[in-house]
């Protein structure tokens, strides 16, 4: 859309221009975050912006600005775009100097974000997606939000080509993540998922999903389970920002509840739209 954020500047996308000896271009050398609108309102976007603090430490960037600045500039993104559903992708890299590995002495962090129009998936959400099983063959600080994401896209591209919404990710047969989601399984009335160590992404969906099982009375662990609970599962799921908590009715070649959304994945869904409702209002749109 229209306007997009350059460091503290408001300018016209056509206008948005980065150095190609930008380090986040040449090593991918930068933090990231999707926030997401419904209604013109961020949702969780605070601990959104938490998160980018914290991998920014993690990666040793300094950010120049509190994160007070950046909502406050984030919220007039919106409203310049005059975004309803959709996201924003915000990233930092470390800035432009000329190349080497090491930091340069100086440099400025660059930040970039811009909004998109997103409908909620409200097809595969009430039909769910299927996922393929893959190799876990990322780095070992998946926590943070880095824009590296090879590993990542590479896992994805390999679901898509297959037909597959996602890619489950493991090592040596111990579940992680999906290439863009946390993954979830319930078995007898219990939700497992990966607890949040450096192997993932501690997801901010996931987050709430776990606050939100203790409202609807679903026991959970955050403990890992094996590609044989997966494939033994009563109920699978991913979620993500963009994804919420989506149903995944075949996992490989495992069907998962008669390729139909199990009870506590619908439950759980509801319970994430209504926390949505609390702080975005009413949700009258389904687009952009
Ligand atoms: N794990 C990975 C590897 C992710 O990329 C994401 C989100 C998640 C988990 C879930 O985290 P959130 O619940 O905080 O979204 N990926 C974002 C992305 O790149 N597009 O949409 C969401």
């Amino acid at each position: 859309m229209g306007t997009i954020l350059l460091n503290n500047q408001f300018i016209d996308r056509s206008q948005g221009t980065v150095d190609i000896e930008d380090r986040g271009y040449q090593f991918g050398d930068g933090v990231y975050e999707v926030i997401r609108i419904y209604e013109g309102k961020m949702f969780t976007g605070d601990e959104h912006l938490t998160r980018l603090f914290e991998s920014a430490e993690k990666i040793l960037l300094d950010l120049p600005f509190t994160k007070e600045e950046l909502l406050g500039n984030l919220l007039r993104l919106i409203e310049k775009n005059s975004l309803n559903t959709g996201i924003i992708y915000l990233q930092v890299t470390r800035g432009a100097s000329v190349r080497q590995h090491q930091f340069p002495a100086a440099s400025e962090a660059v930040l970039t974000a811009y909004t998109k129009e997103v409908a909620r998936p409200e097809e595969q959400l009430n039909q769910g997606v299927t996922a393929i099983v893959a190799d876990d063959v990322r780095w070992l600080r998946c926590d943070i939000k880095s824009l590296n994401l090879l590993g990542n896209i590479l896992a994805k591209q390999e679901a898509f080509s297959q037909g597959s919404f996602e890619a489950i990710l493991h090592r040596d047969g111990t579940v992680t993540e999906g290439s863009s989601s946390n993954v979830f399984i319930i078995k007898n009335d219990q939700l497992l998922t990966h607890p949040a160590t450096n192997l993932i992404l501690n997801g901010i969906t996931r987050r709430e999903i776990l606050r939100l099982c203790a409202d609807i009375g679903l026991n959970y662990k955050e403990e890992s389970f094996t590609l044989d609970q997966l494939n033994d599962a009563d109920e699978v799921f991913i979620a993500s920002t963009t994804a919420e908590v989506m149903p995944v009715v075949q996992a490989g070649d495992t069907i998962v509840g008669n390729r139909k959304p199990g009870k506590w994945t619908t439950k759980l869904q509801a319970a994430l739209k209504d926390s949505i409702q609390q702080q975005c209002g009413e949700l009258v749109h389904s687009k952009g």
